[in-house]
């Protein structure tokens, strides 16, 4: 029976050491809560890193752990995490796709390591994968695996899915290994992007570095045909509505509301990331507080921020960074009985999230630059029968679709300190107006829609193409 195996950085499930051993936890980011609670299905099996440098015995027990659970682990040694994860991926890509150039370093020893370690990746897929199985490969990290795959298995079916931006050619001229990179990815049948904004700038820079043109995103690479699209991607809708109604999540509710004395909550969830907006967020809750003292002591910003790449140099600068402001936004702001800000640096278990999007009045949720962002998506699933009102960044993937939101420009500080004000006065009637469209969109386009569409969209272009060899 043919399946589908799933190639990504990480693991959908995360592996840490303790004074107990080693525990097994899931991965909280973007393509792990997606794609993770549905690729059990139909035998797929799951390529990834986990997360952590093991010996060899720790490696044998990682090895059998997950198996049970359909996954093959592919191990990085200390210096791989260092060069391939935290150099080129974090320090290179992530920064130049982000529009965040002025952040990336251009090293040719983390650029070897970025070539050795997907050719690992290439070998695990390899002694896994049969003629008849789907290959789906997913993320910056792993540009170059769908051309190394198609070098030894010209025939199979293989996909690709970025899930950050794809930013203007301005951008992609100035990394030193452009042309490996886009031929990376063309070695994938169905290269697909959250948006037709990425989707267009890939075909210029595909057109303007390489030469090869395209017609209805189908792009000419010597004797075959690549189709490029966009698939905006949808959550576990039923899943996060199911927690957010679930009894835990209800108690938890109670707590914190009992804890914050009713106060008026304004929601923040993100991974640390520059790219996320948190610094100017704060910025701009300061300056409501100052503009509408109304608001003191009535409305609460709760932020949660959980720990991501703290060995990058911009990661800890940004870490320093917000700590900075929170210390001086609470202090400043501060009563006997009244916190401005709740801030955690720490990742909460989904029922307490749950009970987090389920209290919220609003949510603000204002990358500088953000791929799709699923936390957007995540509140609207949660807020089953409360209203709500999401304030969301034109520069994330997600304000394509998500029109009812209140869309601001994330480096305008007065245009969303006003959206705040405008969000904490909004009627519930257009709350409700509002949100219910939402909703009625994250319902019908949701991950298993999305996983379905890429595909069948799949199956089809290759299909496709298989006939026009033989004709
Ligand atoms: C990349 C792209 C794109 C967060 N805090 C906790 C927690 N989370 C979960 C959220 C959400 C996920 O992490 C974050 O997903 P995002 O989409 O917001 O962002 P990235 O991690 O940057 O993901 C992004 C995505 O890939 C998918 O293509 O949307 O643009 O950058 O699911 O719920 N989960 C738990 N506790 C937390 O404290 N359990």
């Amino acid at each position: 029976m043919s399946r589908t195996i799933i190639v990504s950085n990480r693991l959908p499930t995360k592996v840490q050491r303790s004074d107990e051993g080693l525990s097994f936890s899931p991965s909280e980011g973007g393509l792990a809560t997606g794609l993770g609670s549905i690729y059990r299905a139909d035998n797929n099996v799951w390529v990834g890193w986990p997360g952590i440098s093991v010996d060899e015995e720790e490696e044998r027990e990682v090895r059998e752990q997950l198996r049970t659970d359909s996954m093959r682990p592919v191990f990085l040694t200390e210096t791989e995490i260092r060069d391939f994860y935290e150099g080129f991926s974090n320090e290179t890509l992530w920064p130049t796709f982000h529009y965040f150039a002025q952040y990336a370093i251009y090293d040719q020893t983390h650029w070897e390591a970025y070539v050795a370690v997907n050719e690992k990746f290439c070998q695990a897929v390899l002694e896994l994968a049969g003629p008849d199985d789907t290959i789906w490969v997913h993320d910056y990290q792993l540009l170059l695996l769908p051309q190394m795959l198609r070098a030894v298995r010209p025939k199979s079916s293989i996909g690709f899915f970025l899930h950050i931006p794809f930013p203007s050619y301005e951008l992609i001229r100035v990394l030193p290994w452009r042309r490996q990179l886009l031929e990376g990815m063309l070695g994938a049948d169905l290269i697909g992007f959250h948006t037709y904004g990425y989707m267009r700038h890939f075909l210029s820079s595909v057109s303007q570095l390489l030469g090869y043109q395209s017609q209805n995103g189908l792009v000419e690479v010597g004797t075959r045909s690549v189709l490029v699209d966009a698939f905006p991607m949808g959550i576990d809708q039923a899943k996060y509505a199911e927690v957010a109604q679930s009894e835990q999540a209800r108690i938890h509710e109670q707590t914190y509301r009992d804890a914050l004395r009713n106060e008026r909550i304004i929601l923040s969830i993100d991974r640390l990331d520059y790219t996320k907006g948190i610094a100017q967020r704060l910025r701009a809750y300061e300056l409501l507080l100052q503009t509408y003292p109304e608001w003191r002591e009535r409305a609460t910003l709760l932020m949660v921020v959980v720990p991501s790449r703290d060995q990058v140099e911009q990661y800890k600068e940004l870490k320093e960074e917000i700590d900075e402001l929170v210390g001086r936004i609470n202090s400043t702001y501060r009563t006997i009985s009244w916190n401005p800000i709740q801030y955690f640096y720490r990742s909460f278990p989904i029922e307490e999230l749950a009970a987090l999007y389920r209290m919220a009045e609003v949510a603000l949720v204002t990358p500088m630059r953000d791929g799709m962002n699923l936390v957007a998506k995540e509140f609207i699933a949660s807020k089953i029968d409360t209203p709500g009102v999401l304030i969301l960044s034109e520069r994330a993937g997600a304000a394509r679709e998500l029109s009812d939101a209140i869309i601001i420009n994330p480096t305008d500080t007065n245009q969303l300190a006003e959206a705040m004000h405008e969000a904490l006065v909004m009627p519930e009637d257009e709350q409700r107006q509002r949100m219910g469209a939402m909703q009625a969109l994250v319902k019908k386009y949701n991950i298993h829609h999305w996983v379905e569409l890429f595909i069948n969209r799949l199956t089809y272009s290759k299909l496709k193409q298989e006939t026009l060899a033989t004709t």
